[in-house]
Formats: structure tokens, sequence, C-alpha cells
């Protein structure tokens, strides 16, 4: 514990600050009015970003790399997701510019998925067993949620995202201290793993054999088989009054009411699991994807689509402890955003699926 909190700590003595570079780039245009992209935290962008996106070659060495060896998945449940068409996707959509619709018919062939998101702990697991080092660990920092950094480090850092200044870029944050670097996770192992990157993800994924779900897995696994519905268990967002997923309620960003019991991440399976049997489809952390951004869609029939062939942007769903409707309307199964593949958040994290049976 005290060496956890140590390596914490170390990187603590100098808060910097990140140039946002390209802030207002691209996402602008497609982001919908009064700052709806906020706490999907898409207008993060690191310097370089796109150098980075570049270098594709990089990213992709370490999922092979850490797959070799791999042997078995720590502590972790999956549960066997039965194929089948389902509509995608909705001619309603709660944020148009970001490509909900249309809905359009899409076949998934069965595929095995967590039924929670990674925990710290299993990510702990994958690093004991490979050193594997994350891109917020090589860069140095990482964005956190001003409402969950202590006085302290805020206080030190003068420069925000302008068009989301609830995001701050904190140095030494990563998943060992995801909100910040006087925090640790000795306390919350069954919290999901924070500020992994796009590629991070895939190497954890690789090495406990399995892989990031393409969009369109993913969707039909948050849908638990219902049609047409916005939520995992339905249309109402509490139904008899109970909350079926960690987001916020109150005035975002200034007032967590923690209604549901959590200003910040829950230990993965505190909500009730969809009928697939799985947890926080939506909400608690956000989840990446394997497929790249793109808002067109085509409405012809396809089978296991795996998103445009390239691209800027990755694909993330479920929406986040952060999200309230006002301001992030994401928490549905058809809603999406997206982020640079080395982008990394106090908010982002993941889950694994794995073939299923032919
Ligand atoms: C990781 O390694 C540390 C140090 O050997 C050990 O204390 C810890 O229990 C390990 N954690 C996991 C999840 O394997
Ligand atoms: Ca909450
Ligand atoms: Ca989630």
């Amino acid at each position: 514990m005290m060496r956890l909190f140590y390596l914490c700590l170390v990187f603590a003595s100098v808060i910097g600050v990140l140039l946002i570079q390209g802030a207002q780039g691209a996402h602008s245009e497609a982001a919908p009015p009064q700052g709806a992209a906020s706490c999907g935290c898409d207008k993060l962008r690191r310097d370089g970003a796109q150098q980075h996106a570049e270098e594709g070659s990089d990213s992709a060495a370490p999922a092979h790399k850490y797959s070799e060896g791999a042997n078995g998945r720590p502590q972790g449940q999956m549960v066997l997701i039965a194929g089948g068409p389902f509509w995608m996707g909705t001619d309603d959509p709660g944020i148009p510019p970001d490509g909900e619709g249309p809905r359009r018919l899409v076949h998934v062939d069965s595929f095995y998925m967590d039924t929670q998101e990674v925990t710290n702990q299993q990510f702990q697991s994958f690093v004991n067993a490979t050193g594997y080092i994350t891109e917020a660990e090589k860069f140095g920092d990482s964005f956190v949620f001003e409402g969950i950094l202590s006085a302290g480090v805020k206080n030190q850092i003068t420069q925000a995202v302008a068009a989301a200044p609830w995001w701050l870029p904190v140095k030494g944050a990563n998943w060992r201290c995801p909100n910040g670097p006087d925090s640790d996770i000795t306390d919350i192992p069954d919290h999901p793993v924070l500020h992994v990157s796009w590629a991070d993800a895939g190497a954890y994924c690789s090495w406990a054999n399995g892989r990031l779900p393409t969009e369109a897995e993913w969707e039909y696994a948050c849908r638990g088989g219902l049609e047409d519905r916005l939520y995992p268990w339905g249309n109402k967002l509490n139904p008899k009054g109970q909350h079926y997923a960690n987001l916020w309620q109150g005035d975002f960003p200034n007032h967590n009411s923690a209604e549901d019991g959590y200003m910040k991440t829950s230990p993965v399976r505190s909500f009730p699991a969809n009928a697939f049997g799985l947890y926080d489809m939506v909400g608690n952390a956000w989840e990446w994807t394997a497929d790249w951004w793109a808002v067109h869609h085509t409405t012809e029939r396809q089978r296991n689509p795996t998103g445009p062939p390239s691209g800027t942007d990755k694909v993330k769903k479920g929406g986040s402890y952060m999200c309230h409707k006002s301001y992030c309307y994401r928490y549905r199964c058809a809603a999406r955003s997206q982020n640079t593949p080395d982008s990394a958040a106090s908010n982002l994290g993941f889950r694994c699926v794995a073939e299923g049976k032919t």
C-alpha cells in the first residue's frame, strides 16, 4: 500500500500544464449546442495527437506483444451473447450530430463479453504479469474532472480546456492515481480502471485472449434483447424510483447530489444487470470500442460491421458517472461519442469481448 501511494506522489512534485492543441478543431462543428459534448471529454486532445495517430504501428504493437504468453482471464466473468439481428441506432436521436441515426438492421455473430467494466484489480494483474506501461504514464499526465481533484492539486493548475473548463490536465494522473497524484487505487480495486488509452485497452484485452468490442457488438449487448428502447432496461430512467446506472444527478458541473449513491465511479456491478447479465453498460465509465468514428452510416443491412477503415477518433459508448441529461444525454444504447485513440481521462474505461462459438 505504501509503495503504491509513494509511486503516485513521486509525480506530484510538479503540476504541469498541457497545451491543448486543436481543442476547437473538427469536433466543434459536430458538437451540439450548449456544450453538450462536455462530459464526454471529447474536447480533449493531446498536444501532437495527430502525430500520434499517424504513428499507427506504434499503437498496434502492444497488442501483439502482450498477447503472447496470455494465460487466461483474471477474476473477470464473461457471458455468451447469442448473435442475431437487431436495430442499431435510432431514428429519434437524442443528439443528432453524433450520428446516432439512422436506425438500421445489423446482424452480429455470437460473442463472449465481460459482464463488467475491467477493474483496477484486473488491470493490475495485467501490469504485474507484463510490465505494461500505459500511454498516460508515458505522457506523464492525464485529464481529471476538477470535481474529484483535491484542492491542493487544483490550485496548482492554471490552464484548462476552454470548451470544457471542468477538465484539468493533471501531471501524474494515470490508472494508478485516477483522481490525481494524491489519490490511489488501493481502496477501489473493484472500480473500473480509468486513464487507459485505446491502445492500452486493446493490449489488456489481447493479453486476456480477447479484443475490444465493435460498436455494433457493444450496442447489441447494451440493448439486452429489447427493441427500440433508450436504456439497457427500458425507457424509464428510474423505474419505480430506482437508479439503474451510475450517472450525475444535480446541476452539472457544479453540484452532484449523488442521489444514486456515487459522486465518482462505483464498484462494478453496483446497479442491476440487463437481460444479458451485463452491468454498467451505461454510466460509471465510458467504454472504448474497436471502431473508428464516423457520423454517416449506411442503411443497407450489414453483417458484423466494423466501422470505417480509418479515422482520427475511436468510438466510445455508454456515458459515465459525469453524464447528466442537460450536458451529456449519452447514457443511452444508441448514443455515442469519440476520442482520439491516445486520450485518457478520469471517466473512460473499457470491457473486452472474445470470439463466440461458431
Ligand atoms: C501485483 O503485484 C504486487 C507486488 O508483487 C502484489 O502485492 C499485488 O497483489 C499484485 N496484484 C495483483 C492484482 O496481482
Ligand atoms: Ca452518480
Ligand atoms: Ca460503462
